[in-house]
């Protein structure tokens, strides 16, 4: 089947649960239920979560509550930190997956509360994966550990301080990488490491996992930074069309796509789905 199709078929099973997961909108306080409502399910391509029930499906388990609880903890704090990304202190957007930014339509208070709100909900969920973890409660823990390390000032956020300009004088390309690796990648290799550990991965096939998450990130920022090239407000950022040119940097994504699916190679056609999203995120468009 098309990738396209099944990755549609993974976000619509990840959307209904988060539907269920998130407050209902008129809850009290108002309005902090609506605006996370709003920061969650209008939009976005759903492929963290994806990724995680793909690993989890490359290592022979199938989805279940502890799956989904992780893979929706996962989507939350991937959009705590669009919600904080956009805020008038950071990139100051106005648009997020094609309609106004939280702090446009809510206000800047409401939108900070909201990002926080989604983080603390999105480890909620994971605490709740590892309650009825079917690997155990133990896997369950270290999974919140690695998400936590990933999420915090080791991986994304200190990917975020770093890009704000916090170290002027270091190299750029190795500047770069780190910023990358961090600020994108580390979310996307929890993501695979959370579906691998609760589908009950054995330490060969979770180094494999990682090496081709590692890739995978790496693959989508460079591809990320290019599909951003005409945005005016952006040219000033550190990227890798911006540092090596727009050809080497195609020739990067595409080099990390290939090491990325090198790692897939002594697995069957369980992972073709995270072979497939290797593939996606070269050809993406949006
Ligand atoms: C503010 C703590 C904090 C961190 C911000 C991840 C991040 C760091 C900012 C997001 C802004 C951004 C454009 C990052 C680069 C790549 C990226 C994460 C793009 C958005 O991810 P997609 O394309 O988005 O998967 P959808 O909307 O499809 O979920």
């Amino acid at each position: 089947m098309d990738f396209n199709r099944i990755l549609a078929e993974k976000a619509r099973l990840i959307e209904e649960a988060l539907d269920r997961y998130l407050p209902p909108e008129f809850a009290p306080p108002h309005p902090i239920h609506q605006s996370m409502r709003y920061s969650v399910l209008g939009g976005g391509k759903r492929l963290r979560p994806a990724l995680l029930l793909g690993a989890a499906e490359a290592v022979g388990a199938d989805v279940a509550e502890d799956l989904l609880l992780a893979a929706c903890g996962i989507e939350l704090i991937h959009c705590y930190s669009l919600v904080h990304d956009d805020l008038p202190a950071m990139d100051n957007d106005d648009f997020r997956r094609g309609r106004p930014t939280s702090h446009r339509v809510f206000g800047e208070a409401i939108a900070i509360l909201t990002g926080d709100a989604l983080l603390t909900l999105g480890f909620e969920l994971l605490a709740r994966a590892a309650l009825v973890a079917r690997q155990g409660s133990e896997v369950g823990l270290r999974v919140i550990v690695e998400v936590a390390r990933a999420a915090g000032s080791e991986g994304m956020v200190g990917g975020q301080v770093l890009d704000l300009g916090g170290s002027k004088n270091a190299d750029p390309a190795l500047l770069l990488e780190e910023i990358h690796r961090k600020k994108t990648g580390a979310l996307f290799v929890a993501a695979v490491r959370a579906g691998a550990l609760l589908g009950g991965a054995q330490e060969e096939a979770l180094q494999k996992l990682t090496l081709y998450a590692e890739e995978l990130g790496l693959a989508f920022q460079i591809v990320d930074d290019i599909l951003d090239l005409d945005e005016e407000a952006k040219l000033s950022k550190l990227t890798y069309p911006a540092v090596f040119g727009l050809p080497a940097a195609r020739a990067r994504a595409e080099e990390a796509v290939k090491k990325a699916l090198s790692a897939l190679d002594s697995f069957g056609p369980e992972a073709d789905f995270l072979r497939q999203a290797a593939e996606f995120v070269l050809s993406r468009k949006s």
